[in-house]
């Protein structure tokens, strides 16, 4: 018995030291560095996206880091179509009330992501034959989800890559069986539902000039017919080697004329080439492995991280610089290890959009993005 007790009693030492180093090294963690949120705090919300493990709080590290350096958070996936409505009459709340209770929990704001995207619907949307049953699917969706959440939560992004590479309207679902006046009815349907909560329109690319010209006609469009539109979020999945500062700051005077707010709202530099040499984050482009496209398998050489650096920090003063105009910048994720571009458009790669390493621990972008505020 007393060398059972012995036992139990070294375990608990044991257990009670690991708890306190596992603690002390978070505390480390999470005291080393200024917070971004705190820095940026009369400059603009900055926030991070959050995937499901991390919306559970099962992931201790990434939650210390959430709640040090972000004042908003949006949820990766939860709230897409696929997740929150599965069937006709079938909504699952479950995840997207965790985060909403989340973020009140730690008095972090929620934006929702996103109500109407062609990609991600549940497989009973891409059945819908007749405009009768989608008109009352986009009715219903929106009103049902954006009524719940009212109040609750900042923002929507009512209307999700809505345009084609041209500026041109992207043949989707919505769009062949709606006809173009669907954006503005989802609009229309959201500010309904959810007259405290802001509403945008969020898309990749609008800061190239053909697409912006396409977003700033299809904003305008809502607006001249007397509907609601709070902001618009430019995703920003640029590759930090060509990060194209000219188009952005371009972007940031023209949509800010149009008297909206202006959001960054799924930023990462990705170092890894693109097959295409492109910006698009379609999420249905996919490209064959190879081991030229993953050439920092083994890690981000100094120069690569440094140069990245550069970039985060030139970008963030162009931010500043427009922090009049610009009212939220969004993360992409938390670590890079956790970031999609590990899995996009390549399957297996090793990419380092983001400020905090796989370990958690601070890349030199972190350090300029913090230097820029000041
Ligand atoms: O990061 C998201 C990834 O985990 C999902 O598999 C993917 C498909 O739902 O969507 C990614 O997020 C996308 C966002 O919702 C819309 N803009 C492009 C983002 C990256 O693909």
């Amino acid at each position: 018995m007393l060398v059972i007790c012995k036992k139990k009693y070294t375990l608990i030492a044991i257990s009670s030291l690991l708890i306190a180093a596992s603690c002390s090294s978070t505390k480390k963690l999470t005291d080393k560095k200024s917070s971004l949120q705190q820095t940026y705090k009369n400059i603009f919300l900055v926030g991070a996206a959050l995937n499901t493990t991390q919306i559970e709080e099962k992931d201790a590290a990434a939650d210390a880091l959430v709640k040090q350096h972000f004042s908003v958070i949006t949820p990766e996936n939860i709230m897409k179509c696929e997740i929150i409505h599965p069937d006709w009459n079938r909504y699952d709340f479950m995840l997207a009330d965790k985060i909403v209770a989340y973020g009140k929990k730690n008095n972090i704001a929620v934006v929702g992501h996103t109500l109407i995207w062609h990609s991600q619907l549940s497989p009973f949307v891409q059945k819908i034959q007749s405009k009768d049953s989608l008109q009352t699917f986009l009715n219903n969706h929106i009103t049902t989800i954006a009524s719940r959440y009212d109040g609750k939560i900042k923002g929507w992004d009512v209307v999700n890559e809505a345009l084609e590479e041209d500026g041109t309207l992207r043949k989707s679902i919505f769009l062949s069986k709606l006809g173009e006046d669907y954006i503005v009815e989802a609009f229309r349907i959201a500010q309904k539902a959810a007259p405290n909560t802001e509403l945008y329109y969020n898309d990749y690319n609008i800061e190239q000039p053909k697409k912006r010209a396409g977003a700033i006609e299809l904003i305008k469009k809502i607006q001249a017919a007397g509907v609601r539109i709070d902001g618009v979020g430019i995703q920003g999945h640029w590759r930090s080697y060509r990060v194209p500062m000219k188009e952005i700051e371009e972007s940031i005077k023209e949509f800010a004329t149009l008297g909206i707010k202006v959001m960054f709202t799924e930023l990462d530099l990705g170092v890894l080439p693109n097959p295409w040499d492109s910006d698009a984050a379609d999420v249905n482009l996919k490209a064959e492995y190879n081991a030229k496209m993953n050439p920092y398998a083994t890690g981000l050489p100094d120069s690569v991280a440094a140069a990245q650096a550069k970039s985060y920090g030139d970008l963030f003063t162009l931010f500043v610089k427009h922090k009049d105009k610009i009212s939220r910048v969004t993360f992409w994720g938390v670590n890079d290890g956790q970031s999609w571009l590990n899995g996009w458009p390549i399957i297996g790669r090793t990419n380092y959009p983001l400020l905090f390493d796989r370990n958690f621990k601070y890349k030199p972008a972190f350090t300029t993005v913090i230097a820029a505020a000041k």
